[in-house]
């Protein structure tokens, strides 16, 4: 999916027009099988009361860190299961059955993001309870997924302090297409020359419906509001 379409311009004057067309195509296509796909996921998850929520992120946001202090302060109160993707290795799903939840890992190897049909397979192996939680912990990136609608019911942006208050600016797609944007690591926010409120600020420039949230996955600070927002989710 992710063409490199700076290489094709390229080579534009070699193959003319019709093979630029042809990417745009392919792209096309790509995006409406994954489409369809994802309405069968939403179909089943929403006959089942499950919320699946899409975690996106660069890497090293603490996507993983938050699933676990999630997992930690959720799991006697709500069934919970996670798909986890990344390029290669089982880390981040060791993570998570280290904790005595259900979890999946997906390889992408070359792959920047998960798609619909890669969720639907896992979906069937994990066989998620009736009125669950399903985290689905996308590869980090913060461009391509933003394409790919997994058939999630919220989509989750976690960007942390340390990466600068301009990213929403800078990567608006995966903003404007996020319901819910956290705002991790804030306990490191006194070192840096970093003003949460900015990177809030510009988050919600981006997509003024976002619900943020800001907190320390790792120090546990602000996790209450997210923990409560996610019940509400499953009532
Ligand atoms: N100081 C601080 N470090 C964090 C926090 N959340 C995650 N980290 C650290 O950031 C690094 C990446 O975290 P991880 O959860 O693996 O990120 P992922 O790649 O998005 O899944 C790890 O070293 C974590 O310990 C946080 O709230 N505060
Ligand atoms: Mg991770």
């Amino acid at each position: 999916m992710c063409t490199d379409d700076k290489h094709h311009h390229h080579h534009h004057d070699e193959h003319g027009e019709h093979s630029h067309n042809r990417v745009i195509e392919v792209k096309k296509d790509i995006l409406s099988v994954n489409q369809s796909m994802a309405e069968r996921n939403r179909g089943y998850f929403d006959a089942k009361n499950i919320c699946a929520i899409n975690i996106v992120s660069s890497p090293g946001s603490g996507k993983t860190t938050l699933l676990e202090q999630t997992i930690q302060m959720l799991k006697d109160k709500v069934s919970i299961t996670v798909i986890e993707g990344d390029q290669e290795t089982s880390l981040d799903a060791n993570r998570i059955a280290a904790m005595g939840i259900s979890s999946l890992q997906i390889n992408t190897e070359n792959g920047c993001h998960l798609d619909a049909s890669m969720v639907n397979d896992a979906v069937k192996k994990i066989a998620p309870q009736d009125k669950s939680l399903l985290f689905i912990e996308n590869v980090g990136n913060l461009v391509c997924p933003a394409m790919f609608d997994l058939g999630e019911d919220i989509r989750v942006v976690v960007v942390s302090v340390t990466e600068g208050d301009d990213k929403p600016l800078k990567y608006p797609y995966m903003f404007e297409s996020a319901n819910v944007c956290i705002i991790n690591k804030i306990d490191l926010a006194p070192y840096l020359k970093s003003n949460p409120e900015m990177l809030k600020s510009n988050a919600l420039k981006v997509n003024h419906h976002l619900t943020v949230f800001e907190v320390s996955a790792q120090e546990g600070t602000g996790m209450d509001k997210w923990c409560d927002f996610l019940l509400n989710e499953v009532k």
